[in-house]
């Protein structure tokens, strides 16, 4: 376990972020801004799931920091940084302008993105894959509602824990990473994006959708998940140096998952999970097979 200050201001090469709900009421848009406030970057990727547009369409909720947040994305394109959009599920509506512009913000079905050290990596946002991995409806169903449920009783949590002078905590990873059948999902999802890279001829993915953040290697392949917004509060950079680092920040900051050699990790062809992956605190590894199937 490794446990390494943030610095309060950040300046990186690529910034990925994805699965911030906005128009949904869990969606952390205070936590986002402050970190979109404090990191400069060269490229931004919004992976997908950015305007909640399904919750939008059940009930409409879009308080001034939710507005906000939009407001700084589009400032940092037009301030020079390349925003590349690409819609996920919840914002398919944004699929019509595939290769069209907002402003400055790119929108594409996906993208290549190349490393620091020349490694080529797919970013999507992850649905696509729901379609190969198939759940039933019925597990859908039950998934959505449960899921809906944590999220409640994570925001009492955490109510409660603000009043008493506690940080950010999420209930809800807490509870779904001792799910079996969480973790099952987790683990058939990373593995369909896994063969999703090996027949794309790439050497990794980015991709979001399943709001649990992870890096992993396997077969000399990348998986990266930036996270989500709405419950682990989650980034990942590439730094100035060529460093992936999966960044929690709330009212606590930490890094979550590093990877320090990304040319040397794919170009090895084995795991590297023991000497180069860092995992924090037990709480921080969540999982869930409702995000898996509803995210
Ligand atoms: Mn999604």
């Amino acid at each position: 376990m490794v446990d390494r200050l943030i610095p309060e201001q950040l300046k990186v090469r690529t910034v990925w972020i994805s699965d911030i709900h906005l128009g949904y009421k869990d969606c952390k848009a205070e936590f986002l801004l402050d970190f979109l406030g404090r990191v400069e970057c060269d490229t931004l990727y919004l992976v997908g799931d950015i305007i909640d547009i399904w919750s939008l369409s059940q009930s409409f909720h879009w308080p001034a920091s939710h507005n906000q947040v939009l407001r700084t994305l589009l400032k940092k394109a037009r301030d020079g940084v390349k925003v590349i959009y690409i819609p996920g599920n919840h914002d398919s509506v944004f699929r019509d302008y595939i290769g069209e512009s907002f402003g400055a913000v790119e929108i594409h079905e996906n993208c290549i993105h190349e490393t620091l050290d020349g490694k080529r990596l797919l970013i999507m946002h992850g649905d696509e894959l729901d379609n190969i991995i198939r759940f039933s409806r019925f597990t859908k169903i039950v998934g959505e509602t449960a899921y809906d449920f944590l999220l409640f009783l994570s925001r009492i949590s955490n109510k409660l824990r603000q009043h008493l002078g506690y940080s950010y905590w999420s209930l809800a990873g807490y509870i779904k990473a001792r799910l079996n059948n969480a973790a099952q999902a987790i683990e058939c999802f990373e593995r369909a994006v896994l063969d999703w890279a090996a027949h794309h001829n790439v050497d990794g993915v980015v991709c979001g959708h399943i709001h649990h953040p992870n890096i992993r290697m396997e077969n000399g392949l990348l998986y990266c998940n930036d996270g989500d917004w709405i419950e682990n509060c989650t980034a990942m950079i590439e730094t100035r140096d060529g460093k992936l680092e999966i960044l929690h920040w709330s009212d606590s900051r930490k890094r979550v998952k590093q990877l320090d050699h990304i040319a040397k990790a794919v170009s090895s062809q084995r795991p590297l999970a023991s000497e180069s992956l860092v995992s924090q605190s037990p709480a921080s590894i969540q999982a869930t097979s409702a995000a898996a199937t509803s995210g």
